[in-house]
């Protein structure tokens, strides 16, 4: 595997380093072949937004934390992407709320789930935390999909009430929201179907949304009233003010 080369002072260095982490993680095998395919459209909304957390984005995040805090059983639902570039602010986070972490992803297969549970599990070890890790042993189904995308755990997300899942995929956004879950997704792009069906749609990259949702969940956060439309017309007009 090669080295990461880049000098800090490259204008792209961020964009270079969470490329690597991605390719440190397909080696190990921690990610879906279309991995990579993903990651590259998100590149391409962040560019649009112009790769910071806009104000709206950053609203979007504090209500995310304030309902993380409020929840009765809130899970963090991790993906490989988002285990690659994003494992030990999760794992904070987590510790922060007292609630588990699980692993679960859209291309599921055995091998998978067992190099991202191993990675996270390490991560945790490195940082001295107490988080639960899920996932390895799925006991429910989620109700109305079909396959292996359907397997959870039910002591996660199975009975939760809050459920943050960034990089999610509209069909599992509409069939958690189904369950009457409040569904939090982060998504770069704010015309994909997950980021139209979450109940809290943030729309900005998930290691700056780590970073942010650290920070605010350090905190006690009062809940507010707010319309998930306005964060994605926030998004779309931030990317048209820049561009027009
Ligand atoms: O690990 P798995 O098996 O669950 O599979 C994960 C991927 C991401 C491959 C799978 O869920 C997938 O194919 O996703 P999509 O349908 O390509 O959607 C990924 C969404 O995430 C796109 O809308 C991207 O804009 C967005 N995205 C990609 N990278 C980031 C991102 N959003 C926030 N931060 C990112 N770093």
């Amino acid at each position: 595997m090669r080295e990461f080369e880049a000098d800090p002072s490259h204008p792209r260095y961020h964009s270079l380093w969470l490329r690597h982490k991605l390719e440190l993680a397909q080696h190990a095998g921690m990610l879906a072949n279309s991995a990579m395919i993903a990651h590259g459209r998100g590149e391409a909304f962040d560019y649009l937004l112009g790769e910071k957390t806009t104000d709206s984005a950053r609203h979007a995040t504090k209500i995310a934390a304030a309902k993380l805090q409020d929840a009765t059983k809130p899970i963090i639902c991790l993906n490989g992407n988002t285990t690659a570039l994003a494992a030990d602010t999760m794992l904070q986070i987590a510790e922060h709320l007292q609630c588990p972490i699980e692993i679960n992803i859209f291309y599921r297969t055995n091998e998978r789930m067992k190099a991202l549970i191993n990675y996270l599990s390490e991560r945790k070890e490195e940082l001295g935390l107490g988080v639960e890790i899920l996932g390895d042993s799925p006991d429910y189904s989620i109700p109305g999909l079909k396959g292996p995308r359907a397997s959870c755990c039910w002591n996660g997300i199975g009975e939760s009430d809050v459920v943050f899942v960034p990089l999610e995929d509209g069909d599992r956004c509409e069939a958690l929201r189904k369950m009457g879950k409040f569904v939090i997704v982060v998504d770069l792009n704010p015309l994909s179907r997950s980021a139209q069906k979450a109940s809290l749609t943030i729309i900005d990259e998930i290691t700056r949304v780590g970073n942010n949702l650290l920070e605010f969940v350090n905190s006690p956060i009062e809940l507010e009233d707010y319309q998930n439309e306005l964060f994605i017309e926030g998004a779309l007009s931030h990317i048209a003010r820049r561009f027009l």
